[in-house]
């Protein structure tokens, strides 16, 4: 009879185009567990009946204890979290939950109870049925009439049977999961990794710090001079070479007995070239020196200033390149040293310039020191002068540190 009916039901899948021949049987429609599925299907099943009970309107399969029915084809694909038959019982019963046929495993098992004549609902949780595609429902103790069974889908529950609840249990589906189980723990880093840390660097490396404080009231050598901005040693370190718009800078430097003047030991090789003292910065000036050709001889300013304490004096050279030995200030006001008396300008057989100078020879300051016969070499304008040159000093070094402009 089974096998009739299977050809049968070939035929007409073939017939339909919804079966192909490689296929098995297996592969017919599958029963959707998912709505109610009819206790009636007829697959392989040991029953006391089957009927129509007029009461409730519904076929229903009666069985009796050791009785069962199967259902094959069954599609678990949503998963199953628990199984709900209706059923009518006189009494306590047992109808336990198989899947691959009556004999496989347990599944799960419905505990069912007097139901006063009317159909009702009892329900089981099951486990492992996973990839069955057959369950079996096998009465094992009492009475009952079926009518239909459904399944709810989900995830399996790890939980026992609970056959002490007969209708619905409110049992949570969805089981706890862990918080953010997909987000690891960031673990520390340290800071700034990659920024290896800054030794700490002294301001000025190059330039130690001149703690002394400079006496302005005696010779100052230039070369001492704590900066040196567009100016550079002469070969013998003598003297300090400042070009047009370069300055030197003494620090430190302790007015606390006021200034009157300035006078330097420098000298140029064009006209009108002055050396302007700043002081604290290159804004404020105190005075412009008028430089003479003659390095040995003082030039002078006299200022009027209030400045005391100590200061920054800044020589910067105007109008073309400055060549200095030294400097000096004058006391200020109530100062012992008074400015020093004027002496003609050099004379015309030596000095180019004695016309231009003699305008300014009023500042010239007496030759407080002898001259030091260091060598005069002057760069200034793109041509070069050379007076009283001394050869043996060193010519050729001197002229290649002088900057052509
Ligand atoms: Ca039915
Ligand atoms: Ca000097």
């Amino acid at each position: 009879m089974i096998k009739r009916k299977l050809s049968v039901a070939l035929s007409v899948f073939l017939a339909t185009g919804l079966l192909s021949p490689g296929l098995t049987v297996a592969a017919a429609p599958s029963i959707n567990p998912y709505g109610t599925v009819e206790a009636e299907l007829d697959f392989e099943r040991n029953i006391k009946d089957v009927f129509t009970d007029e009461d409730a309107g519904a076929t229903v399969v009666s069985l009796g204890s050791g009785n069962y029915f199967t259902v094959k084809s069954v599609n678990f694909s949503q998963g199953v979290s628990k199984i709900v038959i209706k059923t009518k019982a006189d009494s306590a019963g047992l109808i336990v939950i198989h899947k691959d046929g009556e004999k496989g495993d347990v599944v799960g098992s419905i505990k069912l109870s007097g139901t006063d004549g009317e159909y009702r609902e009892f329900s089981t949780s099951v486990k492992d049925l996973d990839g069955a595609d057959t369950i079996a429902f096998v009465q094992t103790m009492g009475t009952s009439l079926v009518d239909s069974w459904t399944a709810e889908p989900g995830e399996t529950p790890d939980e026992p049977e609970n056959p002490d609840q007969p209708e619905n249990p409110d049992q949570p589906e969805v089981p706890e999961q862990p918080e953010n189980p997909d987000q690891p723990e960031v673990p520390e880093q340290p800071e700034n990794p990659d920024q290896p840390e800054v030794p700490e660097q002294p301001e000025n490396p190059d330039q130690p710090e001149n703690p002394t404080a400079v006496n302005p009231y005696e010779k100052v050598e230039a070369e001492t001079a704590a900066t040196l901005e567009n100016a550079k040693l002469v070969p013998n370190k003598q003297s300090v070479l400042i070009n047009d718009g370069g300055y030197i800078v003494a620090k430190n430097v302790d007015l606390s007995k006021g200034v009157s003047g300035f006078k330097v030991l420098a000298k140029t090789s064009a006209p009108k070239v002055k050396l302007d003292v700043y002081v604290d910065g290159t804004d404020t000036q105190l005075g412009s020196i008028s430089v003479g050709t003659d390095m040995s001889s003082e030039s002078f300013v006299k200022i009027s200033s209030d400045l005391k304490g100590s200061h920054d004096v800044y020589f910067k050279a105007n109008g073309g390149a400055v060549q200095i030995d030294a400097w000096q200030a004058l006391e200020g006001q109530g100062g012992t040293e008074e400015p020093p008396v004027v002496e003609p300008p050099v004379g015309d057989t030596v000095n180019p310039y004695s016309k231009v100078e003699a305008e300014a020879a009023t500042e010239l300051a007496e030759a407080m020191l002898s001259p030091n016969k260091q060598s005069v070499v002057v760069k200034d304008g793109g041509y070069v002068i050379t007076k009283n040159v001394d050869f043996s000093k060193g010519l050729s070094g001197f002229v290649r540190t002088v900057d052509v402009r």
